[in-house]
């Protein structure tokens, strides 16, 4: 790959890996143009699996979960916040402005007022109609399905060559109320390593926390692996703890020190857009399932 800046991100969210690279390429550092990049998504009403207009839980309640982590290992994530758009901007406070690194449900969202981020309704008319529907057939069960999934992690390295991540999602469409999944957990749905490079995920998030998906990418990585080796391998132990079932998604992204990149998931439909030196573009990711 090419030397210089890189910005990679889950799914084919062109508007946010070009939002990061121009943070990048102006020398802007890893950990804002993380920040900057998957914060397009969180204020994108179109994404229905991110942010505003995201898909509510199974009671109606739009929560987000985020997650954010810097070149020194610092993070800071929040999990169910209600009422504000930028989840990953609230998870940057925590990890900048208190001594924890997880705030939940009520009290990140205190902490989100105090810190000065307005609050307003998530819940757009999209997302109730898809939501009104669901009740109708659904027995509250949450649904876990292949297809739908948006959540943007985001990889970014720096022309200073350190690597920075941010995860945010609104989880599974009509999960139970207070629910969470990988993405807002360090290790799961992000990881990185300024040492080695940096791992994300997407999809069902209680498979990637099973097996702590993104950190065991990050460790594959620094035991010699590629970033392509290591997510093949994510999947493959997701896979193997899972004795044959496979009506769930799952995608990784993984970035290394030299900048080169990797991605796998289990069914064909993920992708990934890759803003690097030779370009900015869609790619496909290699599949589990063929
Ligand atoms: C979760 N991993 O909450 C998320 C869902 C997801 O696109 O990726 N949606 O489990």
């Amino acid at each position: 790959p090419a030397p210089g800046p890189v910005a990679l991100c889950t799914w084919d969210f062109g508007n946010a890996t070009e939002k990061a690279w121009s943070v990048l390429n102006a020398g802007g550092n890893a950990l804002d143009a993380s920040e900057a990049g998957v914060r397009v998504e969180e204020a994108n009403a179109g994404n229905q699996t991110v942010g505003l207009g995201g898909r509510p839980d199974r009671d109606g309640f739009v929560t987000l979960d985020a997650c954010i982590m810097d070149a020194n290992g610092n993070c800071g994530s929040v999990m169910g916040l209600e009422g504000y758009v930028h989840p990953v901007s609230v998870a940057r406070k925590v990890m900048e402005e208190t001594p924890h690194v997880i705030l939940i449900g009520e009290g990140a969202a205190q902490f989100a007022r105090d810190q000065g981020f307005e609050k307003r309704e998530l819940l757009t008319e999209a997302s109730r109609s898809d939501w009104e529907e669901w009740k109708e057939t659904a027995e509250y069960q949450p649904i876990i399905n292949i297809e739908n999934h948006d959540t943007i992690g985001m990889l970014c390295m720096d022309w200073a060559g350190d690597i920075c991540g941010a995860c945010t999602t609104s989880g599974l469409a009509f999960k139970m109320r207070g629910r969470v999944g990988d993405s807002p957990v360090i290790g799961a749905g992000l990881y990185v390593d300024n040492e080695v490079g940096g791992a994300t995920a997407t999809g069902l998030g209680e498979e990637v926390i099973r097996t702590v998906g993104s950190f065991l990418i990050v460790e594959l990585m620094r035991q010699g692996m590629s970033p392509q080796q290591a997510c093949e391998e994510g999947v493959r132990r997701i896979m193997a703890k899972n004795r044959g079932r496979t009506d769930f998604q799952i995608g990784f992204i993984a970035l290394n020190k030299q900048g080169q990149t990797g991605a796998y998931c289990i069914h064909p439909g993920f992708s990934y857009r890759l803003y690097n030196g030779e370009g900015h573009r869609n790619i496909p990711s290699e599949t589990y399932l063929k």
